[in-house]
């Protein structure tokens, strides 16, 4: 590698983590990406004029255009992010305190749906960190963990796929590694992905049998909820030679729903909605509703609908917030929408 050019080394830098192709990003100095935030200051991999990897805990810039999350990539100067680069993908969920959306990750091309079976499958937590996942405009996978502790993993999967149609979906284990593997396989060069799931759901614990590492995990506590062992977002760079981004767990009052996520997620009601009568159907009791009619005629199920019903009155909740503060507007938007608007 010693007559690679300063540019030649740069890219592997950034190839290494997680840019393949360029020139995706613009940047406006030395170029490189967050892997943690610390308040006003965040650390760095970045690459220097002669294309060398440095890490440094870099102070924001003033003037700085937004608050960069792990996974944004910056350009550096003096030892400063002076620039957060527009994001392809965004993890968000709205504010523990309400209010304006809070962004997790950036630049994630997978969000691992982490959900534990050693236990009753928690569809309602399913199906919801499925919708943010979709809403960050990255592909789902669900990882069913601790499969060790489940008699029924066939079936855990089949109502996995009931309830996220369309969605790839793993299961694995820690302790005997069953599905660490294919994990790995999934997290290969070139990849980013951030793992989502309720504290406890075993997500670092899946960081370090990928990696063989020995970050801190905790044990669960018998009512099911681990108290929170990850307390920070962080990246990591994977001898797979993908990225994986571990955040701390997320609470199901927690969980952002978006128009987009909405309609990825319920893509077969979408479709059904289009030979409704009315274009606003609520598909609850409306004359001529064909979501209605496909449930009576056992083309879907109604647990479908009723998801779809609790999952669309909260979205009007937020969408009615929202309209009050026009801060809290959705700022990421380079992804088409799919499906039908709701309302003509
Ligand atoms: N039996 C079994 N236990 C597991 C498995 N994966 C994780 N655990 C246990 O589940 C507990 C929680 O795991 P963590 O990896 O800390 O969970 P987390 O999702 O990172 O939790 P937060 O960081 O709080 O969000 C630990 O006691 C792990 O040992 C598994 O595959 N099988
Ligand atoms: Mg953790
Ligand atoms: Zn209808």
């Amino acid at each position: 590698m010693t007559d690679a050019s300063p540019e030649q080394r740069t890219a592997l830098v950034l190839a290494s983590l997680g840019m393949l192709e360029e020139p995706v990003v613009q940047f406006s100095a030395r170029p490189g990406r967050v892997s943690i935030v610390h308040g006003t200051s965040a650390e760095v991999v970045w690459a220097d004029e002669l294309g060398l990897e440095k890490t440094s805990t870099c102070q924001f810039a003033s003037n700085l255009n937004m608050s960069p999350v792990a996974g944004d990539w910056v350009s550096v100067r003096d030892g400063n992010v002076v620039e957060v680069s527009a994001r392809r993908t965004t993890l968000r969920r709205p504010r523990p305190r309400g209010g304006t959306m809070q962004s997790l990750a950036a630049n994630v091309d997978v969000v691992l749906v982490v959900v534990p079976i050693d236990r009753d499958l928690n569809l309602l937590m399913l199906e919801r960190l499925a919708v943010m996942a979709w809403d960050s405009g990255a592909r789902p996978v669900v990882v069913l963990s601790k499969s060790d502790g489940s008699t029924d993993v066939p079936e855990r999967i089949i109502a996995t796929k009931d309830a996220v149609p369309g969605v790839e979906v793993l299961s694995t284990s820690t302790t005997s590694g069953h599905g660490i593997e294919e994990l790995r396989k999934l997290l290969h060069h070139g990849v980013s992905a951030v793992m989502l799931g309720a504290s406890g759901a075993g997500k670092t614990s899946l960081l370090n049998a990928i990696e063989g590492t020995s970050e801190a995990t905790r044990s669960v506590s018998r009512g099911g909820e681990g108290r929170h062992a990850t307390s920070t977002r962080r990246l990591y760079r994977l001898s797979s030679g993908g990225v994986l981004l571990d955040i701390p767990g997320i609470r199901l009052l927690d969980l952002t729903i978006g128009q987009s996520g909405f309609e990825e997620a319920f893509a077969d009601i979408v479709t059904l909605a289009q030979s409704c009568r009315f274009g606003d159907c609520a598909h609850d009791g409306d004359e001529g509703c064909a979501v209605e009619r496909a449930v009576d005629e056992g083309r879907l199920a109604e647990r479908r609908l009723l998801s779809w019903r609790r999952i669309r009155a909260d979205l009007a909740i937020r969408d009615a917030r929202e309209r009050d503060d026009p801060a809290t507007r959705s700022q990421t938007g380079s992804r088409p929408r799919r499906g039908r608007r709701r309302g003509p």
